[in-house]
């Protein structure tokens, strides 16, 4: 992943889609300058030997799940507690990106042409990927593109060494544990050495940033060298990961991910929900049409996604929506993704115009608003300055109440009404 889009992953977006927290692939932080910020206090002589001690603990359970002592000795040679992966992760939820600026970062100039670049110098690999795969190439480039800049920001941590630190450090023990004991069954089968096992902070790897238990469930070897290489330059096996990723999870072949539609003036916006899904044919029975004034063709049933509420860009969505959601449940960046492997296809920009300037509702003023909204009767649902379903409804059942347009949108306009 690059600087930019990096900073989207794992964070609360401005209309509060949160990132996956069942984490499928790639959903990590890294390289990020504004990330960069590493705990200046030098690790202390207690946490290096409290470290130590849990890993000849570790050690102990990844025997009893049949890792081998060779395995592990090598594993393990020179990793030390490493505060920089700390800092990283006690720094990740403070980044909030509106869509706007998520998607100028996603599909900027740079990105589109070094994109197409990339996909004219591995045109071979990407023809057979799709062939083999049945799974769009550019859906597959773009991810690349978002992940790691088609290959140039892969992440040079050590895996094992940033797994381990945050695996002790217990935030997220539990998961990191498990993702630990996965990269080392990825070194005892052989597909790559310890030396070789880098990645981003939080153990996402390679060209397209799997992490270790997504890389055993779906890696594959691409080029048939009897290894499944993601780490290497040639990014043969990580492209053709990414595309067994997207077929294993039900990838549409000739289907969009959605395709950018005009709304009729008069537009039921309560209508605009993922569980509400029709024909594009009825969608433009009820003047739901593409940009270019034109029924959407009938690629299979769709809902209609306005990723900033009333005010911007209306999408119709499929089922491959819902597939690239596997690789990261960010709604931006499934639209990122989706968006940038239009452009590569020499698709045009976004054509509506976004609510540019407006100013998010930070964490508090969305718990302000979850609170307000239940003292009114229209959420009965925790406050956790997360705008879900829930709290998306409560706004729409409480904007119709007040006679606005209910476009469940949490903004600064709501908060007014709400005060
Ligand atoms: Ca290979």
């Amino acid at each position: 992943m690059t600087c930019k889009i990096a900073l989207a992953f794992g964070v609360l977006f401005g209309f509060g889609v949160q990132a996956s927290s069942a984490q499928p692939v790639g959903y990590t932080a890294p390289h990020s300058p504004s990330m960069e910020t590493s705990l200046l206090q030098p690790v202390s002589t207690t946490t290096n030997a409290e470290f130590s001690r849990w890993i000849d603990a570790f050690k102990a359970r990844a025997a009893r799940e049949g890792i081998s002592q060779t395995v592990l000795n090598r594993a393990f040679s020179g990793v030390k507690y490493n505060a920089d992966v700390i800092a990283k992760d006690r720094n990740q939820s403070e980044f909030t990106k509106q869509i706007w600026d998520y998607l100028d970062s996603a599909a900027s100039p740079t990105r589109v042409k070094n994109g197409k670049a990339a996909i004219r110098k591995h045109a071979a690999l990407l023809n057979g990927i799709e062939a083999r795969f049945g799974v769009d190439k550019y859906v597959v480039a773009a991810i690349w593109g978002l992940e790691s800049a088609y290959g140039a920001t892969r992440g040079d941590i050590p895996i094992i060494e940033a797994l381990a630190t945050l695996a002790y450090d217990g935030r997220r023990g539990r998961f990191f544990e498990a993702q630990l004991i996965a990269a080392l069954q990825i070194l005892q089968s052989g597909d790559t050495t310890p030396r070789n096992m880098t990645g981003s902070w939080a153990g996402a790897m390679g060209h397209t940033q799997f992490i270790p238990t997504s890389f055993l469930a779906f890696a594959v070897d691409g080029d048939g060298d009897g290894k499944r290489d993601i780490w290497s330059n040639d990014p043969t096996d990580a492209l053709a990961s990414t595309a067994a990723y997207l077929a294993r999870h039900g990838w549409n072949k000739g289907q969009p991910w959605g395709v950018e539609v005009r709304l009729p003036s008069g537009f039921d916006y309560s209508s605009a929900r993922r569980d509400n899904m029709r024909n594009p044919s009825d969608w433009a029975a009820i003047g739901v049409v593409g940009v270019d004034g034109k029924p959407v063709p009938n690629y299979g049933r769709a809902s209609i996604l306005l990723p900033a509420g009333a005010q911007g860009a209306a999408f119709m969505i499929f089922d491959n929506f819902a597939v690239i959601e596997r690789y990261n449940k960010a709604d931006a960046y499934v639209i990122g993704v989706g968006h940038l492997s239009d452009r590569l296809k020499g698709g045009d920009p976004i054509q509506a115009s976004w609510p540019r300037g407006y100013a998010p509702l930070s964490f508090n003023e969305k718990k302000k608003m979850q609170r307000i909204l239940k003292r009114k009767g229209f959420l009965d649902d925790k406050v956790d300055g997360i705008i879900g379903p829930n709290t998306i409804n409560a706004i729409r059942d409480f904007q119709r109440s007040i006679g606005v347009t209910p476009d469940g949108y949490p903004s600064q306009t709501l908060m007014g009404h709400l005060r």
